[in-house]
């Protein structure tokens, strides 16, 4: 244990035992020793540099991590006080630093509004450092103290004198390796996912994240806030109107909400709470949504695009499309648990209702153009997603009774032991030709599908299950589908999609999964459904024939038999084989690979798919052409 020095005795043991308490225990104060609470490291000291921002006496940050890992935060705001604090008798910039929630405690005026995950202030990330340095700007004089393990080394000096009216605080601290081990790495993207946030609900701010390790470096300004953000959202969206902000202060609670509907078919709605992203959302999120969906469907009704034989939308109807942030700051929030992920403050659901509710009401009144476009926009969702339930419903009854007859398209296997038998979904009619005469016709049975049938289908998922060919692959299937999935009746143990190695191939193949995710998830969480894989060359040297499935692999066979006596054919896709060879190297058990899809994470395979499915074509795109051959991406 290193000491304090003479000066440092009876008096601080308290103190010390208030640090030794977080070394002890960093999981209490830090929420644990990996790589998520290093990253809470540096928020907490940011959280209190986006304090100074919020009350308004700092607008610029950096971030910095070096080389060796330390971790540099300047700030422009007041500097944490320096004067001898009463009761303990000395600075109070070494109490804030050596002090356990000693924080907010200081200066009088302000309260604490960020939140670092727990809220412990810089004293528990200088705990939890072998070494620490604190700069101080403030009252024209540069203050300085240095400590190992959260004991300072020194008093605390004076180095020199601050430019006029220079104010600031800077903090390096170099975390612990004695406490946090394992993969100890900061990482890039999750930091700078967390300042680009911040920068935007603290409008105004000036953020600025380097890191040494990697010669990279962002800035983050957002002169219109969340405002901002909508845009930065909808950038690959068609907005229906501008951006609706609104910015309001009830009982020393602020809230602010920006908004705006596009064309898309997904929603997007965050919302923050003290600058965090309550992913959980809560009282906030529940006020902002009602609010909308109760303003939009009185416009509707007074301005009779509602009939009165029309139900009210439903708040899923007036939310496609949507993207907005709501954003709040509280002298108390109230978190449903230590991850800070839901807020619980029941008044924020009033206020936040109330003054999202007057704004938006007032702009449809004002933008009757606006207020039509979204009126419209509510209409076509809820009779789309009208139409879907019937479909549904449809297809989940007839399916019960289609199970028996098998559409036209398929040709069975003749085993009958679900065990034993496999499906393959095979996209395109000459590949399915190929498919069915290459097979071995006792335990495979195809189903061709017409891709581009399917291609088209993009924006809505329910749609597609009007769809015939989807239709077919239900009934060949025998399972049902949705509440009505009924893994006994499968027909096939094995279940494995068959498409092209190309950009529509991979679409196919996506749409299918996203199917599968939703209408039959057992499915895959029994780990009955494959991909196939079709090899991407055939490579044949005299009397010899090899098949490479990965560009690597052709390189490594087209070097082994020497690149000038060869004949090399990329296939394009699956058509472009004939029977023997599709049998030979995608379908025969003895040397074909197949890949399983499991659900690792539903949550997060969701949000995949809603990707890929957004309106938006140009990001879909690229998501799928980065990722089309990377098939374990698809596993999600
Ligand atoms: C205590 C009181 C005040 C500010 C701070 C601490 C403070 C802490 C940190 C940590 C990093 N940067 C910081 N900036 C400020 C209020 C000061 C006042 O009222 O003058």
């Amino acid at each position: 244990m290193v000491q304090g020095n003479a000066s440092y005795e009876a008096k601080d043991i308290q103190v010390l035992e208030g640090l030794e308490a977080v070394r002890r225990r960093p999981g209490m104060y830090v929420g644990g020793t990996d790589v998520k609470a290093l990253h809470h490291l540096i928020y907490e000291v940011v959280d209190n540099a986006i304090d100074e921002a919020l009350a308004g006496s700092c607008d610029h940050i950096e971030i910095i991590i070096h080389a060796d890992n330390s971790v540099t935060v300047n700030d422009n705001g007041r500097g944490i006080p320096v004067d001898i604090h009463p009761q303990m008798k000395k600075s109070a910039l070494e109490v804030v630093m050596t002090q356990l929630h000693a924080g907010g405690k200081f200066g009088g005026g302000g309260y604490k509004v960020s939140g670092g995950l727990h809220g412990v202030g810089v004293s528990a990330v200088n705990a939890l450092s072998e070494w620490c340095k604190v700069e101080v700007k403030r009252d024209g004089k540069i203050h300085v103290q240095r400590y190992e393990r959260g004991y300072p080394t020194k008093p605390i000096e004076v180095i020199g004198k601050t430019k006029a009216d220079e104010t600031g605080t800077s903090v390096t601290f170099k975390f612990d390796t004695s406490i946090f081990q394992g993969d100890v790495n900061y990482r890039f993207e999750t930091l700078s996912q967390r300042f680009r946030e911040m920068a935007f609900v603290t409008r105004g701010v000036n953020i600025r994240f380097v890191d040494e390790r990697s010669n990279r470096e962002l800035t983050f300004y957002f002169e219109g806030g969340i405002t901002s953000f909508v845009r930065y959202m909808n950038r690959n969206r068609g907005g229906l109107h501008s951006v609706v902000y609104v910015e309001k202060e009830i009982d020393n609670i602020g809230i602010e909400a920006a908004i705006q509907y596009t064309d898309a078919f997904t929603e997007s709605v965050y919302a923050f709470a003290n600058t965090i992203n309550t992913v959980d959302g809560g009282t906030h999120l529940t006020g902002l949504r009602s609010a909308l969906t109760r303003v939009i469907n009185d416009y509707a009704r007074k301005n009779n695009l509602l009939k009165d034989s029309d139900p009210n939308f439903s708040g899923e109807d007036t939310r496609e499309g949507l993207t907005a942030i709501v954003s709040i700051k509280h002298p108390e929030p109230q978190f449903e648990s230590q991850t800070k992920v839901k807020l619980m403050n029941p008044e924020v659901q009033t206020y936040t209702q109330q003054i999202v509710g007057e704004a938006f009401s007032t702009f449809l009144e004002e933008t009757p153009a606006a207020a039509r476009a979204i009126v419209q926009k509510c209409l076509t969702s809820a009779r789309a997603r009208s139409a879907a339930r019937k479909a549904r419903d449809l297809v989940i009854r007839k399916s019960a009774l289609e199970s028996l007859t098998l559409p036209g398209k398929l040709a069975d296997c003749s085993e009958r032991d679900s065990n034993k038998t496999e499906l393959y979904i095979v996209e395109g009619d000459s590949a399915g030709g190929s498919a069915k005469q290459g097979r071995d016709r006792h335990f495979q049975a195809i189903l061709p599908l017409r891709g581009k049938i399917l291609n088209t289908e993009r924006a809505r998922l329910d749609k597609i299950l009007s769809n015939n060919e989807v239709k077919a692959l239900i009934s060949a299937l025998g399972t049902g589908i949705s509440d009505g999935f009924n893994l006994e009746g499968l027909r096939y143990g094995r279940v494995i999609i068959m498409t092209d190695a190309d950009v529509d191939g991979s679409h196919i193949r996506t749409l299918l999964l996203t199917f599968f995710f939703r209408y039959m998830q057992p499915l895959i969480e029994k780990g009955h459904l494959y991909i196939a894989q079709p090899p991407l060359y055939r490579i044949s040297y005299r009397k010899q024939l090899k098949y490479a499935y990965t560009e690597p692999e052709k390189d490594r066979i087209v070097k082994e038999l020497g690149e000038d006596k060869i004949s090399l054919q990329r296939y394009k896709g699956l058509g472009e084989m004939n029977p023997i060879q599709l049998w030979e190297t995608t379908m025969n058990p003895e040397n074909r690979t197949l890949l399983l899809v499991t659900i690792e994470d539903a949550t997060e395979a969701d949000r995949t798919f809603d990707m890929l499915m957004g309106a938006a074509v140009p990001p879909r795109r690229r998501f799928i052409q980065t990722h089309a051959r990377d098939v374990r991406n698809l596993d999600v």
